[in-house]
This record gives structure tokens, sequence and C-alpha cells, in this order.
């Protein structure tokens, strides 16, 4: 008999609300929940193609082992046994640096995953945590560090009140944006518009989101910065900033200020392309405005100077009386006291850790990924010689190639994943997991990012297919295989963490810590409702609105309860955005500037291989203004090498005006050559990492986050279209 149940997916930060029916074994349907009370009937083809993934005959459902070139299937008990007696031997030979775990984007999508695998790593006594955010969003984590005391506090818009709304970096109409929780982002847009407010998209492309709402600007790649300094500018000299109200809950009000003076809107037209009255015009509107923010999201961090930009984006909400206001932004506290949880296990501490390369400190508790290749390969009695990587995929989505050559060196490579992708590649142990049907799940890290408040919990909603296992059970397996705490009575050690915060409660000695254990316990720790309510409202629960005016003064995690607003670490990254001002933009010597752009039906690398979802055939294709095509002798559909010192892809060419000109944009994801799922490698296309240079000398200094555009690359035509564009054509530049 078929049952419907309601969840919710888990594979962007929209998390929209699904209805998931299922037959036995087998999910038969997967719906958007029109009674969801925020998605209200939202969902795209990834979340109702999540039956397809769950029944995908690539996915992993046994664990296997590299016997010479292939993989051969291997018993649970055997392959821990394995690993365990393996990462014994090295860290009682090497010490506890010897071992080091990668985790991938979906690990902050799933509770377990997040709590279970750091804490196996932290058992084995060892620092050596790497996480994709340091190729995502590294640059907002240490300035909230830096301003708000924890890595984790982003203030979110109002996106219900709102006025004006600047976006730089972001295509929320593909992406859902990031950092903030907003189901059919394009829909809340529209929204603002529709009710007489202004939202404005700074993007070298029109994109997607830029056809259908608001007024769009053109920026030069990497230069958001030098646009934001020179908004503050304005209104510093308008006389118009709200200096006096943020020295009562800031310090280093003044220092901010003075810090870009010399920023005039004429400067930022030189560096940025956007007319300085343009800019004038732009920043008295966000001045004026009875509500306004400056969201930015990977279009900015993965610039060369994302943290500086997400410092004058606070700067700005706060010093136009935007920051804790209606119509501003807010900071949503969560279900529970995220903040103070967040500070109870000692997330903002960068703590006393440093690559044994570079000296790199750990960013939200851990280092950047830029840094994981030298740390595998120094000349140094502690380097890393046995990896876990954990729902990642960083053969694939780390700029360069120097990592994946890396991997080669490891004595020990596990990686525990849906599918054996790019990364499983290089590993001697495929560990399979559970997907998120098969699971149960509350999605912690995004709780206190909801301009729209509200809390759901799922169970699990399928048995789980063949021998995968859910991750808070493999990492704690593994950590009692590599000689860590035994699990039952002490798997608290294998939590060190929320240990220290459980042994504040009345905890049974000998309670399994399932993840929904230790749910109920955060939520009975301070929470607005009990996991038992939430149980019993599978369709989520709306929360109370944030309110405004509860957080400068009464809830910032900082020691005391003040922002920073003139940070040493950022006060010192200045004379690099100074010098730099002069050849931003453009490289001045014929090449182009790299960016990067989502699709729809993708997700980072790993969409291509569900057969529920159809792809664009032949995978990715380059964006060209018609000038730098025409220049260049490049006709649409035609086959072009885009090429830097790190490397060079071949793929055809789209030319089109939605680009602005000395601008070239290629997605990343594509090209599964060595991947071990089929259909992925079938759906064609290239990865653009391999032209975008890797390492820690491509890396802002300041927060670790890896350079991803803006990097000058030179573009020439290879061969003709053999089919007169035909293949380019089959998606258009700016579909949706
Ligand atoms: N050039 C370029 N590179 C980029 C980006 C870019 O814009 N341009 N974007 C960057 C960004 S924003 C990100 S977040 C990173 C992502 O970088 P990664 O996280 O390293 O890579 P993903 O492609 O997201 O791979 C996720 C893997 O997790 C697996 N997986 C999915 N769900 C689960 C689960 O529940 N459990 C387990 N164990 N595995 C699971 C998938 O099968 C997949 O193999 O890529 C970055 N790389
Ligand atoms: N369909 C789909 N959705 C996704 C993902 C996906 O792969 N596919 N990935 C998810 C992940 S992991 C993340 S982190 C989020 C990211 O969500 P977003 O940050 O919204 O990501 P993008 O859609 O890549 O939008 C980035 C925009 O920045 C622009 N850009 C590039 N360089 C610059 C610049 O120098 N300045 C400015 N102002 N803009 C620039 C690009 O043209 C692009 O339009 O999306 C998530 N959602
Ligand atoms: S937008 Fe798509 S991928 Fe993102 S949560 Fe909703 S259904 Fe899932
Ligand atoms: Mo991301």
């Amino acid at each position: 008999m078929a049952i419907a149940t309601r969840t919710f997916c888990r594979i962007c930060e929209a998390h929209c609300g699904l209805v998931v029916t299922v037959d036995g074994d087998r999910v038969v349907d997967v719906k958007a929940d029109r009674d969801h009370p925020v998605s209200q009937g939202y969902a795209c083809v990834k979340g109702t193609s999540l039956g397809d993934l769950h029944h995908d005959p690539d996915r992993l459902d046994q664990p296997l082992k590299r016997v010479g070139e292939r993989f051969e299937p291997i018993t649970w008990d055997r392959a821990l046994a394995e690993i365990g007696d393996k990462v014994r031997r090295l860290r009682d030979r090497y010490g506890p640096r010897a071992v080091g775990l990668y985790t991938g984007n979906p690990t902050f999508f799933s509770f377990q995953n997040i709590l279970w695998s750091s804490s196996f790593l932290e058992a084995l006594g060892s620092p050596n945590l790497f996480a994709s955010h340091s190729i995502d969003v590294n640059n907002k984590f240490h300035v909230s560090t830096e301003l708000y005391g924890l890595p984790t506090v982003h203030p979110v818009p109002d996106l219900d009140r709102v006025e004006l709304l600047v976006c730089l970096g972001t295509n929320p109409a593909v992406s859902q944006m990031s950092v903030v929780h907003v189901p059919d982002a394009l829909g809340r847009l529209r929204a603002i518009a529709a009710r007489g407010g202004r939202v404005v998209l700074v993007d070298p492309r029109r994109t997607e989101t830029a056809r259908k709402v608001g007024e769009h600007v053109f920026i030069r790649p990497g230069t958001d910065a030098y646009l934001l300094a020179a908004m503050l500018q304005v209104l510093a000299g308008d006389g118009s900033l709200e200096l006096d109200s943020a020295r009562g809950f800031a310090d280093g009000v003044d220092e901010f200020v003075a810090a870009f003076a010399a920023w005039t809107p004429e400067r930022a037209e030189v560096v940025t392309g956007i007319d300085a009255e343009r800019i004038r015009e732009l920043a008295r509107a966000f001045g004026a405005a009875d509500g306004a923010a400056v969201y930015l999201s990977t279009g900015v961090n993965m610039g060369p100077f994302g943290s500086i930009a997400y410092w004058l984006a606070q700067g700005l909400n706060l010093l136009t009386g935007n920051l804790d206001r209606a119509g501003g932004l807010l900071v949503p506290g969560g279900p529970f006291d995220t903040l103070r949880l967040a500070r109870a296990i000692g997330h903002g501490d960068p703590g006393p850790h440093r690559t044994l390369v570079g000296g790199w400190p750990r960013v939200a508790g851990a280092f950047p990924v830029s840094a994981l290749a030298e740390e595998i390969t120094a000349d140094h009695p502690e380097r890393i010689r046995a990896l876990f990587v954990s729902a990642g995929n960083p053969a694939h989505s780390v700029p360069g190639g120097a990592l994946a050559d890396a991997l080669d060196e490891l004595e020990l490579l596990v990686c525990i994943d849906l599918y054996p992708n790019e990364t499983a590649a290089h590993a001697h142990y495929l560990l399979p997991a559970t997907d998120m049907l098969e699971r149960s799940d509350f999605p912690v890290a995004w709780a206190n990012l909801q301009p729209r408040p509200y809390a759901q919990y799922t169970e699990a909603v399928v048995p789980a297919v063949g021998q995968r296992r859910p991750e808070w059970e493999i990492f704690s397996d593994l950590a009692v295989a590599c000689g860590a705490s035994p699990v039952g009575r002490s798997l608290c050690n294998a939590l060190p963490r929320l240990n220290r915060l459980l042994q504040r409660l009345p905890v049974p000695g000998d309670a399994r810590l399932t993840p929904d254990v230790v749910l109920a316990l955060l939520f009975r720790w301070g929470g607005q409702v009990s996991l038992s309510e939430l149980r019993r409202h599978p369709e989520g629960l709306p929360l109370a609105p944030t309110a405004p005016g509860s957080f400068l003064g009464r809830r910032v995690p900082t020691a005391d309860g003040r922002v920073r607003l003139a940070p040493a670490s950022l006060l010192a990254d200045l004379p690099r955005f100074e010098t730099a001002a002069a050849t931003m933009g453009d490289p001045g010597d014929g090449r182009l500037l790299l960016i990067g752009r989502r699709q729809r039906r993708s997700h980072n690398s790993w969409m291509h291989a569900n057969p529920g979802i159809r792809q664009p055939e032949g995978g990715n294709t380059a964006l060209l203004h018609p000038d730098d095509a025409t220049g260049r002798g490049i006709a649409h559909g035609d086959l072009v090498e885009v090429s830097s010192a790190a490397g060079a892809v071949c793929l055809p060419v789209q030319v089109t005006d939605d680009v602005a000109a000395g601008v070239v944009v290629v997605p990343h994801g594509w090209g599964h050559d060595a991947s071990g799922a089929s259909r992925a490698r079938e759906a064609g296309g290239v990865n653009v990492n391999a032209v975008i240079p890797g390492g820690s000398a491509n890396v802002e200094p300041v927060s670790g986050q890896a350079i991803m555009l803006a990097h000058p690359v030179t573009v020439r035509r290879v061969a003709v279209a053999d089919d007169g564009g035909a293949r380019a054509a089959s998606e258009p530049a700016t579909p949706v």
C-alpha cells in the first residue's frame, strides 16, 4: 500500500517541503508540499527527483575496497577492521595529525553528519579538519567571527518588508541564494517589486534573476568591495550615517568609516566600471529607504576581496540603521538558542592549531582546503597520511589539480558517499551512506538564517537500500575501529564538544546517543518547541517572527556583547585592497576574466548522475560577449580553449550580450571522466577547476577562502562548430 509522508529536501538552503509516497520499499512519487508553512508548494526538479536518486543503480550500496585498478565488495566488518588497523598503525607511528577529514557541502545539510563526522576526528585527537566552506563562504565566517564573535551569525534580509534590496554576486532564480533559508527566492524578490520596493542585482552577467525582476547593474569581476566602499563614502560625505546610535552598540565605528574615506565614486567607477553617478544614486537611495539591505553571495565570496566586501556590507547595514530593524536585516534566534549552543561548543574560537605548511589557522573549525594538498605532500613527519572524505568531492570541487594528485600519495583514503565520485577514483575504501530519504533530520545549520522562522523535523521516509548506513553509525564504528572511544557508555567521548554540554544535563550513562536523542536534548535545553511537538507536526511549525531590536546590545555573542567594526585582521588587509585597485577588473593584456555560474538542474558536482534529471546535452558551455567573440574570430557554437597557467579546457561557446565584455563564464561541477557513476561520465562537459589556479597561493589571506573567480584566462578558437552551433544553442545562455 502506498503511503504519503511529509518531509523536506536538504540539497540546498531552501529546504523545500516535500510529500514522498512510498509503496513497500519503493519511492513512487515525490511532490512539492503545497501545505508547507514556508515553501508553500515550491520545489525544484532536484528535490522532486530524490526518488530517482534513491534508487539510482549507480549508487554505492555496499562497502568497496580497491584491489589493483578495481573496486571489490567487502563486508562492513572487514572494511571497518582494515581501516581501523591502518589508522591505529599510522597514529601510533606518526601521531594524531596523520589523520585528516574533509567534509563536503551536504555535510551541513545533515544533522547527524555535522556532529558525528567532526567529532570522529576530535576523538582521534587530530585538528586536521578541512571543509568545503573554504571554497564557498570562509570570508563570511571569518568576518562574522571578528565582528559578532561567531562564524554562524549572519543577519538575513527581512524580505517581507524590505524596501531596497541590493544583491551582489547571487542568482536566486537558479541557486536559492546562500547562507539564508529562502524557498522560491525568485518569488520572494518579485514580491518586493510587486509591493513597490526595489531589487538591485549587481553581477557581471545579466542573470536568469535579472531577466525576471529588479534592476541589473553590470560590474567588473572581483570589484564589489570598491563599489561598497564608495557607497559608504557617499553616505559619510552626506552626513547621513547614523554614527551616534551605532557607537552605542559597536566599537571601531569611526575607524571603519575612515578606512574607506579615499573611495570616491569616481575612483570606484574606474575599478568597477559602474558610472559614478549611478553609485551616488544607489548609495543615497540606500540611505533614504525605509528599510534596506545589502546581501552578497558566492559571486563576491569567491573573489579576491570577499572579506572586505562582507565587512563593508555589515558596516553599511549597521551604519544606516538597517541592522536589527524591520525591513532591514534581522538575526533570527532559531528554534533553540543556536547562538548559545555555538558558543557553548566553542565554535567561534579558532584555537591554537595551525597547518604544518603556511601556518593557516582554522576558520569555523576547519583549515582552508587550499592548504590540504601541501599538508599531504609536505616533507614533515606529521603530514597527513590517512584522509577521510565525507559527503564531498574535493578532487573535483577544489581549484587546481594539485589536490587530486596529492590524494594518490595517501596511505589511506576512505570516501563516505552516495556515489563513487571523482574523489573516490583515488580511494582505497568506499563506504555507502544513506541519503536524505533514509534518515531522520533537523536542519540545524540553517536554523538561525530564516527570514520566516519555522521548524521542521523529518523521520526517515523509506528503509535504507542494500548495505547503506547512516553516517552517525559509520563514524561511531570508525571511531571504535580506529582506537578512539568505544560506543555505548562512552560514545560521549566520540562527541567531545557536545559532551561538554551534555555533562550539565541528566543523561543516562549508557544511553545510546542517536541523532534523535541528541536533538531531543537540544530542544529541551532551550527550545521554543520540543521534538515531540515537531513529530506531531511533520508539515513544520511556524515560529515566532524575529523581533526587531532583539540583537544589538542584547544577543551579540562577543565577549562584551558589542560589535567589533574595526578588527585588526581586516584593517591589515586594506593595503592589499588599495594596491590591487590598479589592476582589478581588467588585466589589460587581452585576457578575459573567468567567472562561474550555477544551473538549475545541477548541484555542484553531484546531480549529473541522477537518472531523473535531464541535463543539457553535451555538458557545460562558455558564455562570451559578442565583442570578445568577434575580436577572436569566434562564432556561436565554436569549440574554444579556455586556459591559464594552471591548465586548459575545451568546450563549446555561446555568444551572448548577457555577459559583460571582458568576461568569460563557465559553470563548475561538470566533466566526470573519472567518476564511477556511468550517467555522470556520459553527461560530458569539462571541469573548470582545471583552469582556476589553486593551492595556498590563491587564497584570500585573511580568511583562507579560495579565490575562484576573476582570474585572467586566454580564450581562443580551436574548432569551428561542426553543427552550425546547434549544440550550443540547445541550451539558451539564459534559460529558466
Ligand atoms: N570552480 C568552482 N568550483 C566550486 C564552486 C564554484 O562556484 N566554482 N562552488 C563551490 C561550492 S559553493 C561548494 S559548496 C563546493 C562543494 O564541494 P564538495 O562538497 O566537495 O563537492 P560536491 O560536488 O558538493 O559533492 C558532494 C558529494 O556529497 C555526496 N553526498 C550527497 N549527499 C550525501 C549524504 O547525505 N551523505 C554523504 N556521505 N554523501 C553525500 C554527493 O554524492 C557528492 O559526491 O564546490 C565548490 N567548487
Ligand atoms: N541549481 C543550483 N542551486 C544551487 C547550487 C547549484 O550548484 N545549483 N549550489 C548551491 C551552493 S553550494 C551555493 S554556495 C549556492 C550559491 O548561490 P549563489 O551565490 O546565488 O550562486 P550563483 O548562482 O553561482 O550566483 C553567483 C553569481 O555571481 C556572479 N558573479 C561572478 N563574479 C562576480 C563578481 O565579481 N561580482 C558580482 N557582483 N557577481 C559575480 C555570477 O555571474 C553569478 O550570477 O547555491 C546553491 N544552490
Ligand atoms: S530548491 Fe530544489 S534543491 Fe533546493 S531545497 Fe528546494 S527542492 Fe531541494
Ligand atoms: Mo556552496
